[in-house]
């Protein structure tokens, strides 16, 4: 089987759903601590693997990836059985679906407009009626997955790559509903099914990872 090499600090999201995909499969991978704090993202050599000087950057063999949800796609087909990555295009694509929402419907309602204003800013830096409508954004977001829930125990009738993309999400959501930064509607079935991501090791190890040192100091 290839080496797997993951470039990409353990702190971040679009690390995590490449992290938790691998070991859902049982895949050995070397993790390199890089960007953030650890820098090493702007070298020649890195930008030449991956041009947006972004990780995760990974190589698998002598291929070398970037964009996290595409390189889950990837680990998925190259490894998943049946119930992870289905053969049949439709069967997939009902899936994927959901996978490519959890990226850049639910993954670009909260990151960016919510997370990273609660977490990466101190109060004074924040623009907080952007932060509002931020929210109110964010919760018509969630309601959707909640409804889809409502029919399904996971994204499809059993875990799979799907899962990966809008799951990795829940760990930082509820958290910060935890500590009360933050307020939702109430989503019960995205709350159960939280819960049962919790139950898998592979979520609990690489996704559930305080976000505490991304704070400002
Ligand atoms: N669309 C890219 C986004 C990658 C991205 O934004 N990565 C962030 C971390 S989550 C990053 O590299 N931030 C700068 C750093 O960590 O140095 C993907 O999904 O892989």
């Amino acid at each position: 089987m290839s080496t797997i090499t993951v470039h990409g600090r353990a702190t971040s999201s679009n690390v995590q759903t490449v992290m938790w995909c691998a070991a859902e499969l049982g895949l050995e991978v070397e993790r390199l601590d890089v960007g953030g704090p650890f820098g090493g993202t702007r070298t020649p050599d890195y930008l030449a693997m991956n041009p947006n000087g972004l990780v995760p950057t990974v190589q698998i063999g002598d291929e070398t990836l970037f964009e996290s949800a595409a390189i889950v796609r990837c680990l998925a087909a190259m490894h998943g059985d049946e119930a992870f990555w289905p053969a049949d295009p439709l069967a997939r694509a009902r899936l994927d679906t959901w996978a490519e929402w959890g990226k850049v419907t639910f993954g670009a309602a909260f990151i960016a407009p919510v997370f990273i204003p609660l977490v990466r800013l101190s109060e004074a830096q924040r623009d907080v009626a952007a932060l509002e409508t931020a929210i109110g954004g964010l919760n018509a977001v969630v309601k959707i997955l909640d409804d889809h829930l409502a029919t399904s125990p996971w994204i499809g009738g059993t875990f799979s790559f799907a899962d990966i993309v809008p799951g990795h999400l829940l760990y930082r959501l509820h958290e910060l509903q935890a500590t009360g930064e933050l307020t939702l509607a109430p989503h019960p079935n995205v709350t159960r099914y939280y819960e049962a991501l919790k139950g898998r090791p592979a979520f609990a190890e690489h996704v559930m990872i305080s976000f505490d040192g991304l704070r400002p100091k």
